[in-house]
């Protein structure tokens, strides 16, 4: 690639007496002679030598000069107080009233650009106030420790400066770091009454691209399938793209390079989800265990296992993941490794609102941050309760957990830590807490970092929904392996209907004023109360209960797909359709109603290559496509036919490899899986958490790192392994959850 270094000496001409400034290295622009002869910064239009991916001759800040009279800017605030506007003459400004007391107490900053690494920069921008102060300007990492890219402190007064400084992004590429300008206390300066400061002609623009051009873009993988492999008897199938695509592809044997297989490939075609031409090469054929890879032309896959016990390890470690999320209690070395900790949140949380302190300690921390919500984590219990009564051979009491051993089933164990803690959520009355959390999130620290006081936010009628449902499933469940627990389940379930029974009208649903935490909204709760009606009347064969549920189902309850924590309908038609003690009333209704779900499934993903369910990625796509893995199974045991069970195994080869950006999506597994998870306990470990399913493709853009580099991108391949991109690659127990299913399924069915 030619180097593509601009005229310097121009750059060097416009730099100003700032002692701090990273001025050029004279010799650089003398020892390349081809440098004077390429286009300068003032240069916006291409020339005809111009590369079309070169990242030069643009302002990367939009508006930078305030003409139009608006700004795109933000602000942050620490203690320090202050206002932003366009001012008459056409500069933002910041009219301070509060210094606060640390350098950023008053911040502005503009997001939307990105840099590259070993690419250089140049930025220019004017400066003046009403005071003689300092201003720190930064370029900086968005997340995580928030620390510089590139830093100057500018010595600031009435006359207007302009400021130009060049520097190299030395650090890993940022699609989307943050440009700052901190106006707060510093140290050892003057305390400072109420004063503005003034910005204008900002210019930010890649000087040298060099580096960018040579490492090219984003590259997927041409041949994609299960990273960990295939049970022998399973159906097989790689999905080709690009270079891959043509008649033939081979299966080799990595322990001897032999082919053991060469097929047909199917015929191509476009995928919307991908924007691209796909096909797939199916090698079911292939049973005898051994590590194999796909070669297609020149290209090969990642290598791959054929094996009866190919899953063991990725479904012990996806369970376990409910072990390393416990909340209230020391994770200790020998279980836990690089992610024990002391006991954390064990401390008494207050009810909003009031001066009542409550112990709601216990129960598996939510996401990559840690809340606790009971919307989502009944969702996750009631998963690997359904996983556990539906394939009890599947588990064992060897996960290698404080309970292991103790003879009864460790998902068992690991369920009943949630549901103990759950018991503590309801109040005398029988509602439950919407969640316990504290006002805000915490930084990126382990748990017992986060001292905050805890908060309990007010009873929700799709918490005590859901409480009541996924209590009366453990009042079967446990029944027989603790009796005493499981009256005591299904005690707490009764006591929640008496609440929703009284307290017909949705509350609770939305974050109180200065809570800040995730809010899992909802707009509806029939689909909990009919969760909550199904189960207990699948419990106790109550007559009551079945009327109940056939009041709301009256009125359109849809009891099709929705597994999640908001839509939980298929949770309401499967408890009741399941129920063995007495058949419903609505039986017949709730069946067509259950049923209708499995065509859309099925459309989905006969239009897709990797026979993803989706023909749209939202924010947790990874947990629409193992929900609906887990639906069409449930949809199978009330058929009594096996329909679903190549959609369910697809979904599950979709997560771990087969899908259009080659992610196993699940940390610690396959070739290449999320390193970098938006997760607390591995942000502060510096390592992922293993056997934890990420949020995956989100389409919708919904972080500023999303939103930077995936503007133009397909829907199923807006997934970047980085913990700024919340959107994209959180995780959470009601993600893991289906997937602890799926595998549970698989297991028991070779
Ligand atoms: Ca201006
Ligand atoms: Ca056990
Ligand atoms: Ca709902």
């Amino acid at each position: 690639m030619k180097r593509r270094i601009i005229s310097l000496v121009l750059a060097g001409s416009m730099l100003i007496s700032v002692a701090s400034c990273s001025i050029l290295d004279p010799t650089e622009a003398t020892t390349a002679p081809e440098e004077t002869t390429e286009p300068s910064i003032e240069e916006t239009e291409p020339t005809e030598t111009y590369d079309p991916n070169s990242i030069m001759g643009f302002n990367m800040i939009e508006n930078g000069d305030f003409a139009d009279k608006n700004h795109t800017w933000g602000t942050y605030f620490e203690g320090g107080e202050a206002d932003l506007k366009v001012n008459a003459d056409g500069e933002l400004q910041l009219d301070i009233k509060k210094e606060g007391t640390v350098n950023w107490a008053n911040q502005v900053f503009y997001d939307g650009f990105s840099i590259y690494k070993d690419c250089k920069y140049e930025i220019q921008f004017d400066c003046h106030s009403t005071i003689e102060r300092d201003v720190e300007y930064r370029i900086q990492i968005n997340g995580k420790d928030y620390h510089p890219y590139h830093i100057e402190t500018l010595k600031i007064g009435p006359e207007v400066q302009h400021f130009d400084f060049i520097f190299t992004m030395e650090e890993d590429s940022d699609p989307a770091p943050r440009l700052c300008l901190n106006m707060g206390k510093f140290k050892d300066a003057p305390d400072h009454e109420a004063h503005s400061v003034m910005f204008d002609n900002f210019d930010l623009r890649c000087i040298d691209d060099t580096a960018y051009l040579e490492a090219g873009s984003v590259q997927y993988p041409a041949i994609n399938l299960n990273q960990i492999g295939y049970l022998p008897n399973a159906s097989k199938v790689a999905v080709l793209n690009g270079d891959a695509i043509g008649t033939k592809a081979s299966v080799i044997d990595v322990s001897t390079g032999s082919a053991v297989y060469e097929g047909d490939v199917a015929a191509s075609e476009f995928n919307n989800g991908t924007g691209r031409d796909e096909a797939r090469f199916d090698f079911s054929s292939v049973t005898a265990p051994g590590t194999y890879k796909v070669v297609a032309g020149d290209e090969e896959s990642f290598e791959f296992v054929i094996a009866d016990n190919v899953y063991d390890d990725a479904f012990k470690a996806t369970l376990r993941m409910f072990y390393l999320q416990r909340c209230g209690v020391e994770l200790t070395d020998d279980l836990a490794g690089d992610f024990a900790h002391p006991g954390c949140h064990a401390e008494e949380a207050t009810v909003y609102g009031t001066d009542t302190k409550i112990d709601v300690s216990g129960g598996w921390h939510d996401a990559g941050d840690y809340g606790r919500y009971v919307v989502s984590g009944a969702k996750a219990a009631a998963d690997l309760m359904l996983a556990y009564s539906l394939y009890p051979s599947a588990f064992d009491d060897a996960l290698n957990i404080p309970e292991s051993g103790n003879g009864i089933p460790d998902v068992l164990d690991e369920v009943r830590f949630e549901l103990e803690w759950l018991l503590k959520m309801q109040n005398e009355e029988g509602g439950v807490y919407h969640k316990v959390t504290c006002a805000n999130f915490p930084g990126f620290v382990m748990p017992e970092e986060e001292t905050e006081e805890l908060i309990v936010t007010p009873v929700s009628t799709t918490a005590t929904g859901d409480f009541a449902a996924v209590m009366a499933m453990a009042a079967n469940i446990y029944s027989g392996i603790d009796n005493d627990f499981g009256a005591k389940c299904l005690e707490a379930a009764v006591k929640a209907y008496e609440y929703l029974d009284s307290h017909p009208n949705i509350e609770g649903t939305s974050n109180p004023d200065g809570i800040v935490t995730g809010e899992y909204p909802d707009s509806g709760d029939a689909d909990e109360r009919a969760w909550a009606y199904a189960e207990l009347f699948k419990a106790t064969g109550d007559a009551k209960y079945d009327d109940a549920f056939c009041a709301l189902i009256g009125s359109g309850i849809p009891c099709a797909s929705d597994l999640g924590w908001q839509g939980v309908g298929a949770y309401a038609g499967y408890a009741y359709l399941s129920s063995t003690v007495a058949k419903g009333k609505f039986y017949d209704a709730v069946l067509a109603s259950f049923m209708s779900g499995l065509a859309d499934v099925e459309a989905a993903t006969a239009g897709d290559a990797y026979n993803s369910s989706l023909t749209e990625y939202p924010w947790g796509s990874n947990m629409s496509i193992a929900n609906n893995g887990m639906y069409v199974i449930l949809y199978d045991r009330i058929s009594g036919g096996n329909a679903g069970d190549e959609c369910a195994r697809d979904q599950l080869n979709y997560l771990l490899g087969t899908n259009g950006l080659g992610y196993c999506f699940l940390s610690g597994f396959g070739t290449v899986s999320p390193e970098q998870p938006h997760h607390r306990p591995s942000q502060a470990q510096g390592k992922a958490m293993p056997g934890m399913i990420a949020g995956g493709p989100d389409q919708n853009l919904e972080d500023p790192y999303a939103a930077n580099v995936f503007a133009d991108t397909a829907p199923a391949l807006c997934y970047a392994d980085n913990d700024q991109a919340y959107s994209l690659n959180e995780i959470t127990i009601y993600w893991n959850s289906p997937v602890v299913f799926l595998f549970a399924y698989v297991s028991s069915q070779g």
